[in-house]
């Protein structure tokens, strides 16, 4: 840790929302590197994801969390809502995200899960590449203005980039004089196996229908590096063997084309050559299990 210096401001910030509207894709676009998965699926992030940027002489340290449950139904569920609440305990800021097409009952019930927080409060209107022109928010930064507040409400795209560095400066500037809680050349604390494990979860996301990924999840059993190449062997865990066959696909091209996808975004995270094996096990309702969750989160 760097020593203390009145010249350092550090900041930090949760990223909340409802499920799907860019949370993680905002996350990877504040630190310039895929460090969080995403996709088109809502519920793709599980676990809080930690996001280290240094912008001028700031540390802005931002949690990616999953999207907010309005209904949990599985403990699954209540563990991602634990998860949030656990990521705005102690910090700064959060940046609430909400997609530019239009605000919504969800919205307002990841809103209403903020109520206790007395930190600063920032509104992230996200997706504005999808609008005709910036004129088309007016009504809605109105509306939400009357309804809450918000230190500054800021329209952005996370996909292409567009006003994310007047984010950064305004969250630069209200962070405290604190010294660095991180080496300023890192840009997570994420563990490189749980980056690995996730980019698995992702490609299961990403290319199967809508319900499986949901019971799915990734255990790398081993993680080796030996002669420059990095030997990993990972189990998809699901909870059905109906489940099972399906991750598998048709003389396994499924699973084959999920390791070959995944390999490659690891390869390029680790500048290493990557053996990927796969395999799908099924245990039943994971999901609902308090033991399972608790050996599946990821620990600190
Ligand atoms: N057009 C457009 N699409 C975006 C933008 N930001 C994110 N997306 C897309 O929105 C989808 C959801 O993105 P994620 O970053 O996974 O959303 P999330 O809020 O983290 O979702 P959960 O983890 O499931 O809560 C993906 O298909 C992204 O590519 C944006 O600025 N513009
Ligand atoms: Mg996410």
């Amino acid at each position: 840790m760097a020593s203390l210096d009145d010249t350092q401001r550090c900041g930090i910030y949760a990223i909340v929302g409802r499920p799907n509207v860019g949370k993680s894709t905002l996350l990877n676009r504040f630190v310039g590197q895929k460090i969080s998965i995403t996709s088109r699926k809502p519920q793709t992030t599980r676990y809080k994801v930690t996001g280290i940027v240094q912008h001028g002489t700031a540390q802005i340290i931002f949690a990616d969390t999953p999207g907010w449950q309005r209904q949990p139904t599985s403990r699954l569920h209540k563990m991602m809502n634990q998860q949030i609440n656990n990521a705005t305990f102690d910090i700064d800021g959060v940046l609430m995200v909400i997609d530019a097409a239009g605000w919504r009952d969800d919205d307002a019930a990841a809103a209403d899960s903020l109520a206790e927080f007395s930190g600063k409060k920032f509104l992230v209107i996200n997706k504005i590449d999808r609008l005709p022109t910036r004129e088309a928010l007016l009504p809605l930064i109105d509306k939400l203005a009357q309804m809450y507040s918000f230190e500054e409400v800021f329209p952005v795209a996370a996909l292409t980039g567009a006003n994310i560095p007047t984010v950064l400066d305004a969250l630069a500037k209200c962070a405290p004089v604190r010294a660095y809680l991180y080496d300023p050349s890192q840009v997570t604390d994420q563990s490189v196996r749980f980056i690995a494990a996730e980019l698995i979860r992702e490609k299961i996301a990403r290319q199967l229908g809508a319900e499986l990924p949901y019971a799915t999840h990734v255990e790398i059993e081993r993680f080796e590096e030996r002669d420059e190449i990095v030997h990993i062997d990972a189990a998809i865990w699901v909870e059905k063997p109906s489940q099972k066959a399906i991750v598998i696909g048709n003389q396994g091209q499924r699973i084959k084309q999920i390791g070959t996808a995944a390999r490659m975004d690891i390869e390029k995270m680790l500048e290493r050559r990557v053996y990927l094996k796969t395999w799908v096990k099924v245990r039943g309702k994971w999901t609902e299990d308090p033991t399972a969750l608790e050996i599946f989160k990821p620990h600190e």
